[in-house]
């Protein structure tokens, strides 16, 4: 057994799950030994990893015997059941879903915005919901340097953020609509190709649907700060990859969009592409497999004083997740040979 950590995967036939193992891979993550896990349904089929195929194994109880960290994006049922087992093994957690997200007890981690607050952790350490990643990781300079008092974000997100099934059913949906026939889809209630819908999640009693709370709640949490007001639309469009924001940023004090730009130019994990004379600006056709999430279209709203209005696109399966996840694994790396 080579040196390094045992790492399990909950969910590594999912979109999530196998872009954990390939940013494992790519990051030279010191794995010692993977461990795939998924449900009975991919019993006997196999992953690459490193040049090995690896067996993927169903998922029970003893799966964590062994396990150093255990990164999990199978549902949050999933979670719910095999988070507190994989613990009790001596694991150390990352959970992709948002079962634990919002427990007093959970750290919900972007290190680039809030790693400290990964000290004193009881073994589950929450990501959060990939709108919420991208998105705070640009209010926290503007958070650090004027102070945020009211923001207001539209989603528009690709259809990877809900699951393999879901990129299917783009993908199905749209050759059989070309060719003039129906094509009857399951993930979504409306049909997604040539569409748009704005619901993600469930609706809750309040109006708003739960993809929409976790964003509000999530970035207070995040931002440690509970008096920032946030509204939230959560839109899914017909894209494969990459979730874009439209975002509104009302400030304590006033900032100018230069040097809003200069903020997030310095912003780690932060990329600027804002040339609207040459019409330069993020998709995500172009953002798509990039670590970075980016920002473009900065000004400063026209219709209150402290306003700055902004577009940002990211990799939802990147900083929205896997990227994310394995980042979290690498920052408790250093922290403890650091320790
Ligand atoms: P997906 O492509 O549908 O994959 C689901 C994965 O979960 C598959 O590996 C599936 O295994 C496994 N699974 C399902 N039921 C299981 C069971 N009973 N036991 C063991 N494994 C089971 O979904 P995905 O997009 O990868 O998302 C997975 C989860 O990650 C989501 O449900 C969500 O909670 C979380 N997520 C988080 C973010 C984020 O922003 N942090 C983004 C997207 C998703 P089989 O192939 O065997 O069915
Ligand atoms: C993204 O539990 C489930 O069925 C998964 C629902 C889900 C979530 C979630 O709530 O964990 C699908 C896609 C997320 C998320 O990241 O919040």
């Amino acid at each position: 057994m080579s040196k390094g950590y045992v790492v399990a995967v909950v969910g590594a036939t999912g979109v999530v799950g196998k872009e954990m193992i390939e940013t494992l891979q790519e990051r030279k993550f010191p794995v010692a030994k993977l461990i795939p896990l998924a449900s009975e349904r991919s019993a006997g089929s196999t992953i690459d990893f490193k040049g090995n195929t690896i067996d993927v194994d169903v998922l029970n109880d003893e799966s964590f015997i062994g396990v150093d960290f255990a990164l999990f994006s199978a549902g949050g049922s999933i979670s719910e059941k095999y988070a507190p087992l994989a613990v009790k093994s001596g694991a150390v957690v990352i959970d992709n879903t948002s079962h634990f997200r919002m427990d007093n007890d959970v750290p919900l981690i972007v290190p680039e915005v809030n790693g400290d607050a990964i000290k004193g952790h009881k073994g589950i350490i929450a990501n959060p919901n990939c709108s919420t990643a991208q998105m705070v990781l640009l209010l926290k300079p503007i958070y650090d340097a004027v102070g945020i008092e009211r923001i207001v974000v539209s989603t528009y997100q690709s259809v990877s953020g809900a699951g393999k099934d879901a990129i299917q059913e783009l993908e199905s949906q749209s050759r059989a609509n070309l060719s003039g026939s129906d094509y009857q889809g399951n993930v979504f209630k409306s049909p997604i190709a040539f569409n748009v819908i704005p619901q993600i999640d469930v609706f809750l009693d309040n109006g708003y649907t739960k993809e929409e709370m976790k964003m509000i709640q999530e970035t207070q949490k995040i931002l440690r700060d509970d008096t920032i007001r946030i509204t939230a639309t959560a839109v899914r469009v017909p894209v494969f990859v990459g979730h874009s924001e439209s975002i509104n940023i009302q400030t304590k004090e006033y900032l100018s969009a230069d040097d809003a730009r200069k903020l997030f130019e310095a912003a780690p994990g932060v990329s600027v592409l804002d040339s609207p004379l040459e019409q330069e600006y993020p998709t995500p056709r172009q953002v798509a497999g990039e670590d970075n999430v980016f920002v473009g279209r900065i000004r400063n709203d026209l219709s209150i004083r402290n306003g700055i209005e902004l577009w940002c696109v990211g990799d939802n399966l990147k900083k929205g997740a896997a990227l994310n996840a394995v980042q979290i694994a690498e920052f408790l790396v250093q922290s403890r040979v650091t320790a």
